[in-house]
């Protein structure tokens, strides 16, 4: 395995990883990740050749880092220990991906580590108070880690200077298909699949979800019988935001998701996964658009979105000033016999 790196105009780099049948590629730009091959398959949606141009205009997040706070903030106001905070609202009246100054569109310092089997390259920025309107500033470390079996790990570690809220994740988006095809024929597994309902705006509306794995009677829930389904609930949710962009509860630390040649494993150690099917792809105004509906998926890492303002002071994202925050997710992408 080895990294090598070609920087490009304006500021971005691109770290190429190779690892024989797959090669990563990810960079300073919102410490994301750009490409991910299996053999000349691309695994995740994105553009290893014009990566400056691409990245600088896409509304959709492709495999950036989100954050202070990934998911959507109600209204963009919470409160938190008596006070309230109001953020910039960049979605509607909500804030989504951490404010028009989330972490995803600026430039991270950077540091290679080649090591016996596997490659890191630890991205760290600062994330101030005082451009996203959050309390407290959050000094951060961003590690991507790819290894000889073709897994890719991304750890978070941070301190805050005061309380706050601190959800980050990956935007991400995988298809398993040659060419992009939509994913309709991708199926997800997992011990249960509690998918949590939305109302206006896509904000999450209760805390009560609805067991997909219960409701298919099934482990292995094709996307496209998910769309088309029939039960009620499904149906009424899959009519109004044109397919799944829905957090899950995934029952475990593990699910998977699977076409016929590939199985693609996520473990991670935060308690809900943000499923996006990218639904409708028409709002992004650009040449480098090529994709329809259902192109990719995301699997978004991380506590369920708005929860300061559903579960108040038991809200997970909550991060207590001085304390080191860690956690953990990994993608695994396995080639089936066939
Ligand atoms: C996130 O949940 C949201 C979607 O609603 C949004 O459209 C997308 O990011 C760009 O996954």
């Amino acid at each position: 395995m080895f990294a090598k790196v070609e920087s490009q105009s304006n500021g971005i780099d691109l770290i190429k990883i190779d690892n024989e049948e797959t090669k990563i590629v990810f960079t300073n730009y919102g410490a994301r990740i750009v490409s991910w091959k299996y053999d000349d398959n691309n695994i995740v949606l994105g553009n290893v050749v014009e990566a400056d141009e691409f990245y600088e205009e896409n509304p959709f997040h492709f495999g950036a880092t989100i954050g202070r706070y990934g998911g959507r903030i109600a209204n963009a106001t919470f409160e938190l220990d008596g006070k309230t905070y109001q953020l910039d609202a960049n979605n509607g009246e909500h804030n989504i991906h951490g404010g028009p100054e989330g972490i995803g569109t600026r430039f991270f310092d950077y540091e290679i580590e080649e090591q016996v089997g596997q490659v890191k390259v630890i991205f760290t920025t600062t994330i101030k108070s005082s451009d996203d309107h959050f309390p407290g500033d959050i000094d951060l470390e961003v590690i991507h880690t790819y290894d000889v079996d073709h897994k890719w790990t991304i750890e978070y570690k941070a301190t805050a200077t005061e309380k706050t809220l601190f959800n980050p994740m990956n935007h991400v988006y995988f298809n398993l298909n040659r060419d992009n095809n939509i994913i309709d024929n991708h199926s997800i597994s997992s011990s249960k699949l509690d998918m949590y309902l939305l109302g206006e705006d896509n904000i999450v509306e209760s805390m009560k979800p609805i067991d997909l794995v219960d409701t298919f009677n099934e482990k292995n829930i094709q996307f496209k019988d998910i769309f088309t389904s029939e039960h009620p609930v499904v149906k009424a949710q899959m009519e109004r935001f044109g397919g799944i962009d829905h957090p899950f509860d995934i029952g475990g630390n593990e699910m998977t998701v699977e076409n016929k040649r590939f199985l693609l494993t996520v473990n991670t150690d935060m308690p809900n996964v943000v499923i996006f099917t990218f639904n409708d792809t028409t709002s992004w105004q650009s040449d480098f658009n090529i994709y329809k509906a259902h192109s990719g998926f995301t699997l978004e890492t991380q506590c369920i979105p708005n929860d300061i303002n559903l579960m108040g002071e038991k809200a997970p994202s909550i991060l207590e000033a001085n304390q080191p925050y860690y956690s953990k997710t990994s993608y695994k992408i396995f080639e089936k016999e066939l």
